[in-house]
């Protein structure tokens, strides 16, 4: 059997506007028909995909009647159940509808905000219905383009009073259920408010449930930005806030791309697989990406194939790079410690102050040191290649 062959295990899964996608871009129509949750449904079950995520509008369109919902939400259940793909994360559509173009939780209409929390709710019940166990927030339109709107103070305290809310009304429900913070930091708005993983983090401790809520960090989304998405996923991780990841590739500075996981940096794209793999990540491995707008649905199709069987891949080079006899003795020797440093560091005490204010490093020669990361990138690029 092909070892690239994606199974539950390793609960790989897709939102239904991922592979639904129907290619609208800013300066084109759709290029692709669009098929229904159903179907959505049985494409990611052909694919050997464990997991449909979606918006509340991606199943139920906003205008629906009572009757229509209870249809569709009969018909999706069918096929869940027919097919054995699970529901682990729902969010909420607060960016499509023209009511929320100057934000939702954030907007300067009470009103607004009102019906943005009224919308929440009920998307969080009808996840919940359907076994979510993490409630992912992206506030697309938490923004401006000019900063004479509003203060931005404001802005957080807005956020701040809508996460407790909702935190609240899923422990007054009894439910079972995370929230996960995903930043961006431009793209629809001019400028996103909290526009980091890092951000995020730090906005969710002044909140009055900081246990329930954690980050759902993209790679596009730090890429944008510049940023290193590793190293944001790491401090996620290490602060136990990791509770979901949205996985796709994009080039820094262009567009909001959601390319094919793995398709544009191969190298950060191992070394994210490695580090989820190395800590035991147990989350679903959530691909919000897209097909190229020049594809049908045979290349929906392969689009969604490509995403899983390069994280195989890269999982299994991680295994490698591991197990490599060259890599593990130039680790130990970046990693040696002679213990001659541990009386002096550690927990403070005022004698260890002391004694190291006072001891006598040979600067020069700590200096002189040459780190061998040429050679341990180059081996990198070597597993990466094929060639080792
Ligand atoms: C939207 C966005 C994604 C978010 C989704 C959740 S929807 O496509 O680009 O990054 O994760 O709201
Ligand atoms: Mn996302
Ligand atoms: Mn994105």
């Amino acid at each position: 059997m092909d070892p690239y062959t994606p199974k539950p295990e390793h609960k790989f899964s897709f939102g239904l506007w991922t592979v639904g996608s129907v290619g609208r871009d800013p300066f084109g129509a759709p290029v692709r028909d669009p098929l229904s949750p159903v179907e959505l449904v049985y494409l990611l079950a052909e694919v050997g995909a464990y997991g449909v995520n979606f918006h509340d509008n991606d199943l139920i369109p906003i205008d629906a009647t009572p009757a229509e919902a209870e249809a569709i939400k009969r018909e999706f259940r069918k096929a869940l159940e027919a097919t054995g793909i699970q529901v682990p994360m729902a969010t909420t559509n607060l960016f499509g509808d023209p009511i929320f173009k100057d934000g939702a939780f954030t907007s300067n209409d009470p009103k607004v905000r009102a019906y943005a929390l009224q919308k929440t709710m009920r998307a969080i019940d009808l996840g919940v219905e359907f076994g979510a166990k993490v409630y992912v927030f992206w506030g697309g339109r938490e923004g401006t383009e000019t900063d004479a709107c509003r203060d931005p103070v404001t802005a957080i305290q807005r956020m701040r009073e809508a996460m407790n809310f909702l935190c609240e009304y899923v422990l007054d429900q009894g439910y079972d259920l995370k929230f996960a913070l995903e930043a961006k930091p431009n793209e629809p708005r001019g400028d996103i408010y909290l526009a980091t993983t890092g951000h995020m983090l730090a906005f969710i401790e002044t909140l009055d449930h900081p246990e329930m809520v954690g980050v759902n960090p993209e790679v596009a989304h730090e890429h944008m930005a510049g940023l290193n998405f590793l190293h944001a996923v790491a401090q996620a991780w290490e602060a136990g806030k990791l509770f979901h990841i949205d996985l796709n590739d994009q080039y820094p500075g262009r567009y909001d791309q959601d390319f094919r996981f793995g398709s544009r940096d191969i190298k950060a794209t191992f070394f994210l697989v490695k580090f989820l793999e190395d800590v035991g990540y147990p989350g679903p491995r959530h691909f919000d990406a897209h097909a190229y707008r020049t594809e049908d649905y045979e290349g929906v199709k392969d689009f969604a194939r490509g995403c899983m069987r390069t994280y195989l891949i890269l999982k299994e080079k991680a295994a490698q790079w591991n197990a490599d006899p060259e890599i593990q003795a130039l680790l130990a020797e970046i990693n040696a410690d002679d213990g001659s440093m541990a009386p002096y560091m550690g927990s403070y005490t005022p004698q260890k102050a002391s004694a190291l204010k006072a001891f006598p490093f040979d600067r020069q020669a700590l200096g002189r040191r040459g780190w061998k990361y040429e050679r341990l990138d180059q081996l990198t690029v070597e597993i990466l290649l094929g060639v080792r």
